[in-house]
């Protein structure tokens, strides 16, 4: 398929996170105007900013779509939707959360959508499977695993899970 390569952010820590992250890339790969690329393995990532929650799982994918920044968003909030998330706290506990990363290297600020995203380089449970997939993809003038090694990287740890976890 030719289109915009895109990053995803993935993440969840309640019920079976690793069940809903991969039925999540599986409602996206499905779709025509999407193809899933890469996708990391699962990382184990204490919470961040709220702490008082148990452990997220996180992972990060590749995919090529057709559509555009606003028209993917819509699908992934359909895809959180199918799967019953409810919108809860701002930082906290969620069984699933998609976030898209960079497009293409486009910049958009919409309602609700903030590309690439905003805090994407302070966290290393974005940083740590987004290496794993694209170390030198540039953010900033900066790699992937450049930025990685500048940040606090505490408590992460990488899965055996493989990067075919997700097809089910
Ligand atoms: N997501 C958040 C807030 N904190 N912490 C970790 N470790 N992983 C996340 O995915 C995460 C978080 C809000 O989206
Ligand atoms: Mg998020
Ligand atoms: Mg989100």
């Amino acid at each position: 398929m030719t289109g915009s390569r895109v990053y995803l952010s993935l993440g969840g820590n309640i019920g079976d996170p690793r069940k809903s992250m991969g039925a999540a890339l599986r409602i996206l790969d499905a779709d025509a105007a999407i193809s899933i690329s890469a996708v990391s393995s699962l990382y184990r990532t204490p919470p961040w900013g709220k702490t008082d929650q148990p452990d997220f799982l996180n992972a990060a994918a590749a995919l090529v779509t057709t559509l555009s920044p606003r028209g993917l968003l819509d699908l992934c909030l359909e895809a959180e939707r199918r799967l019953k998330r409810v919108r809860e706290e701002r930082w906290g506990p969620r069984l699933i959360d998609i976030d898209i990363l960079t497009f293409d290297d486009r910049t958009v600020h919409e309602a609700g959508l903030d590309v690439p995203h905003p805090r994407m380089t302070e966290r290393a449970f974005v940083l740590a499977p987004l290496a794993e997939i694209a170390p030198d993809f540039l953010i900033g003038g900066q790699t992937v695993t450049a930025r990685l090694q500048a940040i606090d990287t505490a408590g992460i740890e990488r899965l055996p899970s493989g990067q075919d976890w997700w097809k089910g």
